[in-house]
């Protein structure tokens, strides 16, 4: 697989994982595509003044500018080795696309970001402070930077109007630094020469606090990358690690409940047996086989007495069964076996039969070796077939698939980590 290939399933497996990471491996991809040059971006809501300052940087009126809302796409520009890159204006109501492309601006392309408020529009509104925010925490994490900018600072009447916006703003985003410029006084001083505006203007401020902000960019970089590969694969393992054991504990589940049945089982049957043995060890002839004769219709005779009596017995052994069954959850059939009569869709009538028991059958089936095994073996199939079983069966599969998407999104993980660290 070359680079590509093996990023883009990377970023498959990985995200098929972990969805919140997607933006990270997204960022690595614009690391690694997008060459050595710095990016440079603009943030802030339209009208702003974003796309004329980024003009006067650049020094050509490269970046449409209107008194309206002007830019709606990411358009970039390769000036002085840098790249720069205009966005739109941020206004949720307006167009989600705009937005869109202003994140991607942001987060995705970006190295360092311009953020941009109208001195004239006063305080920051909520948006704009939860914008700042973020960006401040970003900066903490990845070192990427954000330069605030209080444009369009002729628009204030005064000094004395510029104080009081400026300690606006330095009270809601206590500790920022602003730099406050003009864009329009900037083009009179470059076009008239005149060097007091140009200072006046903020702008040569600005390209000093930028030309400080690019050269620190490659080891931002190289932190931001180490720290986006460090971030997910320690994700990527206590997911793989919480999942595999999530799938030891079924799997334990799936034996402990097993072994309780089976032990449950046997317990149940070692009683049975001796009960029916107590019943079978009586003296004499077997009553039981001998049939009633017509005349013997409403008496008691020794036959039915001992039919009784076996009859009993193995009432009492189904019993015994029926409550284990029972207390592990095995009472109907499965569906596939259910018929039209309800009283005969139990596993104690599927296994046990409907048949009338005389005394080599009670022997059989709960004292001799083969006929246990054999009862045995048919409760525990549909103990396996219940339907609480099943769904543990159910559980495990589900589960042993998620370990397998992790496991692959690890795999995939080390395979881009090795192409990353040593490209
Ligand atoms: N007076 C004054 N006007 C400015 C300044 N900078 C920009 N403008 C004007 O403000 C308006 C908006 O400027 P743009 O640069 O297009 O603003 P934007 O933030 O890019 O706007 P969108 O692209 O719509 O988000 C335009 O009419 C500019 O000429 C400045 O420093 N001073
Ligand atoms: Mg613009």
């Amino acid at each position: 697989m070359n680079l590509n290939d093996t990023r883009s399933h990377a970023e498959q497996a990985i995200g098929a994982v972990l969805p919140q990471r997607r933006q990270d491996l997204a960022r690595l991809r614009v690391l690694a595509e997008r060459g050595l040059q710095p990016v440079v971006t603009v943030v802030g809501k339209y009208n702003h003044g974003k796309s004329r300052l980024l003009n006067e940087l650049i020094g050509s009126p490269t970046f449409a500018v209107a008194d309206r809302r002007e830019t709606v796409a990411l358009s970039g520009h390769v000036h002085d080795q840098v790249r720069w890159l205009d966005a739109p204006g941020l206004d949720a109501d307006v167009d989600q696309a705009d937005d869109d492309h202003a994140h991607r601006a942001t987060w995705l392309e970006s190295d360092i970001r311009l953020f941009v408020h109208a001195a004239k529009e006063g305080e920051l509104d909520a948006r704009e402070r939860s914008l700042l925010q973020a960006l401040h925490a970003d900066a903490e994490r990845t070192r990427r930077q954000t330069l605030c900018v209080l444009t369009q600072i002729d628009q204030l009447d005064d000094d004395a109007a510029q104080q009081q916006v400026n300690g606006a703003i330095a009270a809601q985003a206590a500790g920022q630094m602003w730099l406050a410029v003009s864009s329009t006084r900037y083009r009179q001083g470059v076009d008239g020469a005149k060097k007091l505006l140009l200072e006046k203007s903020g702008i040569p401020a600005l390209q000093q606090s930028l030309k400080h902000a690019l050269a620190q960019v490659p080891q931002a970089r190289s932190h931001e990358k180490a720290l986006l590969l460090q971030e997910i694969r320690s994700q990527l393992q206590a997911l793989h690690a919480e999942r595999q054991l999530g799938l030891a504990q079924l799997r334990q589940l799936q034996a402990e409940q097993g072994q309780r049945f089976a032990h449950d089982l046997a317990a149940v049957q070692d009683k049975t047996c001796q009960d029916i043995q107590a019943v079978l060890d009586v003296q004499g002839p077997d009553h039981s086989l001998t049939p009633d004769s017509f005349a013997d219709q409403f008496k008691m005779t020794p036959g039915k007495l001992e039919r009784n009596r076996l009859q009993v017995a193995y009432s009492k052994a189904c019993i015994s069964i029926s409550a284990i069954l029972t207390k592990h959850g095995v009472v109907e059939l499965p569906l596939e076996q259910q018929t039209q009569v309800k009283s005969l869709d139990s596993v104690m009538v599927a296994v046990m039969g409907v048949s009338v028991k005389y005394r080599q059958d009670l022997r059989r089936l709960f004292c001799e070796t083969a006929g246990r095994g054999a009862l045995a073996q048919a409760f525990t199939r549909y103990f396996e077939l219940s339907a609480d079983r099943q769904a543990l069966v159910q559980r495990i599969g589900h589960q042993e698939a998620q370990v397998q998407a992790s496991a692959q999104a690890l795999a995939a993980f080390s395979a881009l980590e090795a192409l990353e660290t040593t490209a």
